[in-house]
Order: structure tokens, then C-alpha cells, then sequence
């Protein structure tokens, strides 16, 4: 039997990939369980400092998959078993999570896409919020992050009307980093986590938490939270090696630590 989500970890970077090309890696319950397998390992190895969620086939990820959420009697409880510690182990990762998106995202796909930290999409890729549909609202933090990401007259018309939201729109809108071109949306995604696998992780880690923070704080809270977070910084190793390489004109070593 194949795997249906495969991970490997490598110079620093763990690589998710979604393996059920033949449903457009719609999402099993088995799945869902590697996923966050997957993160809690990413959180607890020293060795991971970032991690790429990728796919295989012509989509990206068809979202929940339909057989398995008919035979559920309880989608709530579906949702609270897989969906919720999924996307909170992502949000809560003090490492980067990069998404790399070809083909159709949709569903449960399209916002576990779009709760990475950066999203890099080919220009095939597609966002649709495909819920309302089959009679659903869009979960995965959908409702939350939507908005945040598009405002709410964007984010509205997505999830009332199911439109696909192309890559070049998601660019245009402010919900995704950046549009490569498909043949070389791989190579530029590698690139991105080879970077952020070589970065100050705490530092990365501290900024994504503070961003994430910033969403519910007023000015002053927020204030406080970069003074203590910065606070921390400064006594990490890869603070006093990123100064002494400026001053030193050489490149840094980060650790990540
Ligand atoms: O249970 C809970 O926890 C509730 C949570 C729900 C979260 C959600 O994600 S709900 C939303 C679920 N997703 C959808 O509603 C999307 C369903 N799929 C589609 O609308 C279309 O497949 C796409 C727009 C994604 C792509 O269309 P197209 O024409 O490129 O491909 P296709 O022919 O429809 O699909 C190819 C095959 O994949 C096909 O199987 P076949 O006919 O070759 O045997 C299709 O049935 C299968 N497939 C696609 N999506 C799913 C799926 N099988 C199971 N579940 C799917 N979501």
C-alpha cells in the first residue's frame, strides 16, 4: 500500500506531501492523522527549522474527502478530531510552513493552503471555497482566515459563491506570497525553504507567534509582546552570529538556536 502522506526531512526542511493523487489527494481520515503526526514531529525535532506542504498529481487537494464525510454521523466531531489540532499545530509551529500549490486547492484543501505561513502558487493553481456547494460552511479556519487575508467583501463572495479564486487573483488580493510559473514553481519553492530552513528559526518562530498575536492585541500589547519576545532574541546564538557576520562582512551561520 502506498503511503498516502509522505515525509521526509532533509538539510532542515521537512517535506509533506500529499500521495492520493488518483482522488486529488482528498483528505481520509488516515491522512489527516499523518498530517498532524507530521507537525507534532516538526515541533518537537531541533533538526526540522522549516517545512514545505506539497502535493502530488494535478491538484493540490480536493479537501475532505466526500465518502469518508458521508459515512460520518458526527461532522462536527470529524471536524474537531482532524481539522481543529490540524490547522492549530500549523498556526502554533514556531517554524515556517510554506505552501506550494499547484492545480485545484479546494475545500478543507484550499484553507490547510492557505493557514501556511507563506503560500507559493503555480499558475494553474485555483482556491475554491467549494462548502456552500454541498451545504457546507467553509471550515479549516476558513471563516477566520478569509477575511483576515482578502476583507470581508472578497472573503464573502468566495464562500457564498464557491468562485475559484485563481493564483494571480490570490496574488492581486493579498492571500498568497507570490505566482510562479508551473515548470518552475518546484525549484522556487526549494529555494524558499532552503532559506528558511537556514535562518535564525527562533527569530522566525518569534515573529510568526507575534504576527499571529498582533491579529487581537491593541498598540500597547503589542508593543509589549516585542519587547518581550526581542528580550529573548537577544540571548539567542544566532543573534550574536548574525551580528558578528555584519560586522565581520561574512555570511551568517545560524544554528537556530
Ligand atoms: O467531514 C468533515 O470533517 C467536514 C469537513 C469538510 C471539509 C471539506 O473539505 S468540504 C469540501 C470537500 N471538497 C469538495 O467539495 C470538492 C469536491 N471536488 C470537486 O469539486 C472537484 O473534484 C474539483 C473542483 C476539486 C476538481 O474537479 P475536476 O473536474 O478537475 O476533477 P474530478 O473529475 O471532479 O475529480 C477527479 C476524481 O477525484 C474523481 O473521481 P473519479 O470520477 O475519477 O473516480 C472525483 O470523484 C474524485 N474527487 C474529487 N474530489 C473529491 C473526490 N473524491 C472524494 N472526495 C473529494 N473531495
Amino acid at each position: 500500500m502506498s503511503e498516502t502522506v509522505i515525509v521526509a526531512v532533509e538539510n532542515g526542511a521537512m517535506r509533506v506531501t500529499l500521495n492520493r493523487p488518483e482522488r486529488l489527494n482528498a483528505l481520509t481520515a488516515e491522512m489527516l492523522d499523518a498530517l498532524r503526526v507530521a507537525f507534532a514531529r516538526a515541533a518537537s525535532e531541533a533538526e526540522v527549522r522549516a517545512v514545505l506542504l506539497c502535493a502530488r498529481g494535478r491538484a493540490f487537494c480536493a479537501g475532505q474527502d466526500l465518502g469518508e464525510a458521508q459515512a460520518a454521523y458526527d461532522l462536527g466531531a470529524h471536524v474537531e478530531r482532524h481539522y481543529t489540532p490540524l490547522v492549530l499545530a500549523m498556526r502554533d509551529l514556531p517554524k515556517p510552513v510554506v505552501a506550494r500549490v499547484h492545480g485545484v486547492a479546494a475545500g478543507a484543501g484550499a484553507n490547510l493552503a492557505l493557514a501556511c505561513d507563506i503560500v507559493v502558487a503555480g499558475r494553474s493553481a485555483s482556491f475554491v471555497e467549494a462548502f456552500s456547494r454541498i451545504g457546507l460552511l467553509p471550515d479549516t479556519a476558513g471563516t477566520w482566515m478569509l477575511p483576515r487575508l482578502v476583507g470581508h467583501a472578497r472573503a464573502m463572495g468566495l464562500a457564498l459563491l464557491a468562485t475559484p479564486m485563481t493564483a494571480e487573483q490570490a496574488y492581486a488580493w493579498g492571500a498568497i506570497w507570490s505566482v510562479a510559473d508551473d515548470d518552475a514553481l518546484e525549484t522556487r519553492c526549494d529555494e524558499l525553504v532552503a532559506a528558511l530552513a537556514a535562518a535564525p528559526t527562533k527569530a522566525l518562530g518569534a515573529t510568526k507567534r507575534a504576527m499571529a498575536q498582533g491579529w487581537n492585541n491593541d498598540l500597547a500589547a503589542q508593543l509589549d509582546v516585542e519587547r518581550d519576545a526581542q528580550r529573548a532574541l537577544g540571548t539567542t546564538h544566532d543573534f550574536v552570529e548574525g551580528v558578528e557576520a555584519f560586522t565581520a562582512k561574512r555570511p551568517p551561520a545560524f544554528r537556530g538556536d
